[in-house]
């Protein structure tokens, strides 16, 4: 496909640019091309100081001497992994792969060894042959001995804080199930439930399936990808076999993570969450995230099919400066659904970002590979974006690489309006580029005014935000029906990127009857975004009715009095991972 891309944008580069380096190659016609043996001559010119480049290849094509005068575009490694998984029978990448356009992604980075990304989760598989490459290993604890020949390196069994960091045999993570806070300290107890390792081994498959998406062993000719190619992925076990944990868990390892990055220098950026629950706000989660400096805490929006902006998923619900949230997409960029009865959770501001999360193939326990559905599997793809994002520019904040990665989206207002902030779905390329694209996100695609006294009008407001990096510019909004009207603050002036306009739809029915109307929405240069607006028309005499006053239950209401002992509540509410759907891959 490139070589084809490249030929095309050689005969039309004056309209369609194309990468090239501030250089002309010429072709003499002196080399006699008629000649079978004669070398064909070329030559490299720079292009002159103060001229334009079409300018000075316009000049040399009036020259005798000269056939073709061409820019001296810029060819790349088309980056394709040999990993046998990658790809399907008929030899197209996966559809994952594909929807987030990692192969031209990878021709710019394939990430690095000197990043590394957090997997907090049930521990990682740290024998995996496709993933044992890119883990972190704690050198300070290894003594590079085995003298029972048990194949475990002595340093990582014997009981011992080898490199003093307050955790034991903590070669490749913690396990937090094996500690537990006592007045303030942090106690290890081998004999504590869920404690069979004292490292983040993955006695689940979760873990180890989230860290491939992020950063599986890629082009070394066995299993799947990742995100990365390259990469240091630091585990920290708290949920258990079952994928079942508590905060108190969750904040040992939060703990255990900061102190790598502060006391031991490792460069995490990113710390991948593919957990949550539902339940009340946490002063100390949010207090404990919020103090990950310069990492991203990248979570998961949640597989209940639920609108977190009226439940209390967390950590999802945060939505803290140094958080991103994530939903699951499928094939078609829609909001995924796992099963019958499970999809994506979503929210129009706590849900920043869709990613791939719909029976998606990666690592797990004891050298499988399998297909798991949720959004535990989108989260994974953008922290590992953000990875792969840092490899390029380790000079980008949290906050920047936060905004790249929502704002370089591939936008799909019409599939995800009222379902995230951004209605952008990750694209691994665009990090990579200035993307001009203008983009749109509604907080919803329909509006239902329902039952409407005749001639009176019901007014409804419309958010539109803008999702790009350019600005937004809407040229009209109307609609094909008298009895809907607009008025709007959208057209005329560009929205700048992340700032909103408001559209108000007023709905006026003049009979009784049942309307339907469509709201236009122009923008971005010939693109069009439509609204469905339904509204009943009805009779005064059909709204006479009088509702009984409905008293809240004080049996239901829950305590937030601080005597409660909110913490231990908290720690009693398990924390269940996010997803159940395992597909056992065939063969
Ligand atoms: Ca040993
Ligand atoms: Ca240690
Ligand atoms: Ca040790
Ligand atoms: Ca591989």
């Amino acid at each position: 496909m490139r070589p084809l891309i490249i030929v095309f944008l050689s005969f039309f580069y004056l309209t369609y640019g194309g990468a090239f380096k501030n250089e002309v190659i010429v072709m003499f016609k002196n080399g006699d091309i008629s000649s079978a043996s004669s070398e064909l001559k070329l030559s490299k010119l720079s292009v002159p100081e103060g001229k334009d480049i079409q300018q000075f290849i316009q000049e040399l094509k009036k020259r005798d001497d000269i056939l073709y005068a061409e820019p001296n575009y810029i060819l790349r490694a088309l980056a394709l992994p040999d990993d046998p998984d990658f790809y399907n029978t008929d030899g197209s990448p996966k559809w994952w792969w594909s929807v987030i356009n990692a192969p031209d992604a990878w021709d710019v980075s394939t990430g690095s060894g000197t990043v590394y990304i957090a997997v907090v989760d049930t521990g990682v598989d740290y024998n995996h042959p496709d993933l044992k490459g890119n883990l972190w290993v704690n050198a300070g604890e290894l003594l590079n001995t085995d003298n029972d020949g048990n194949g475990i390196d002595d340093g990582c069994e014997n009981g011992d804080d080898g490199d003093g960091n307050g955790y034991i045999d903590d070669c490749y993570g913690i396990n937090a199930l094996c500690y537990q806070y006592q007045n303030g300290n942090l106690v290890y107890n081998n004999t504590l439930p869920g404690c069979s390792t004292p490292d983040a081994y993955d006695d689940d498959g979760h873990g180890t399936h989230v860290a491939g998406i992020i950063g599986a062993v890629t082009n070394n000719g066995i299993g799947v990808a990742g995100v990365n190619w390259n990469v240091k992925i630091v585990p920290c076990k708290f949920l258990d076999a079952s994928g079942n944990g508590s905060l108190d868990g969750e904040m040992i390892c939060l703990d255990y993570i900061k102190k790598l990055k502060t006391d031991k220098g490792l460069n995490i950026i990113a710390l991948n969450a593919s957990y949550g629950g539902e339940y009340p706000s946490s002063d100390i989660e949010r207090t404990k995230i919020n103090s990950l400096t310069d990492i991203l805490f990248v979570s998961a929006a949640g597989n209940e099919g639920k609108d977190n902006e009226s439940i209390n998923f967390h950590p999802c619900n945060y939505d803290l400066d140094n958080q991103i949230c994530i939903g699951a997409s499928d094939q078609t960029n829609n909001k995924a659904s796992f099963t019958a009865s499970l999809s994506s959770n979503y929210g129009i501001f706590k849900v920043k970002l869709f990613a791939p999360g719909k029976e998606i193939l990666s690592t797990y326990k004891n050298n499988q590979y399998v297909l798991i559905s949720g959004t535990s599997q989108a989260a994974p793809f953008v922290a590992g974006a953000a990875g792969l994002l840092y490899s390029t520019d380790t000079a980008l904040t949290v906050s920047q690489i936060k905004d790249k990665l929502m704002f370089s989206g591939k936008n799909h207002p019409d599939k995800l309006s009222g379902y995230s902030y951004t209605c952008n779905v990750l694209n691994l390329y665009n990090l990579f580029i200035n993307d001009n694209e203008e983009k749109i996100c509604l907080d919803r695609i329909a509006h239902n005014f329902g039952d409407t006294v005749v001639n009176t009008t019901k007014t409804e407001s419309i958010t539109v935000r803008n999702t790009g990096e350019v600005d937004l510019n809407v040229s009209s909004v109307y609609t094909n029906s008298g009895n809907f009207t607009v008025s709007e603050t959208c057209s005329g002036t560009p929205v700048k990127s992340n700032s909103i306009c408001t559209i108000n739809v007023s709905f006026t029915p003049t009979s009784v009857n049942y309307y339907i109307g469509t709201l236009f929405i122009n923008y971005g240069n010939g693109k069009t975004l439509t609204v469905k607006l339904e509204g009943n028309g009805v009779s005064q005499a059909e709204t006479g009715v009088v509702f009984p006053e409905v008293k809240g239950s004080e049996g239901c209401r829950l305590s937030s009095g601080s005597d409660f002992g909110m913490l231990t509540a908290y720690i009693l509410l398990v924390i269940s991972m996010i997803l159940r759907r395992k597909i056992r891959r065939d063969g």
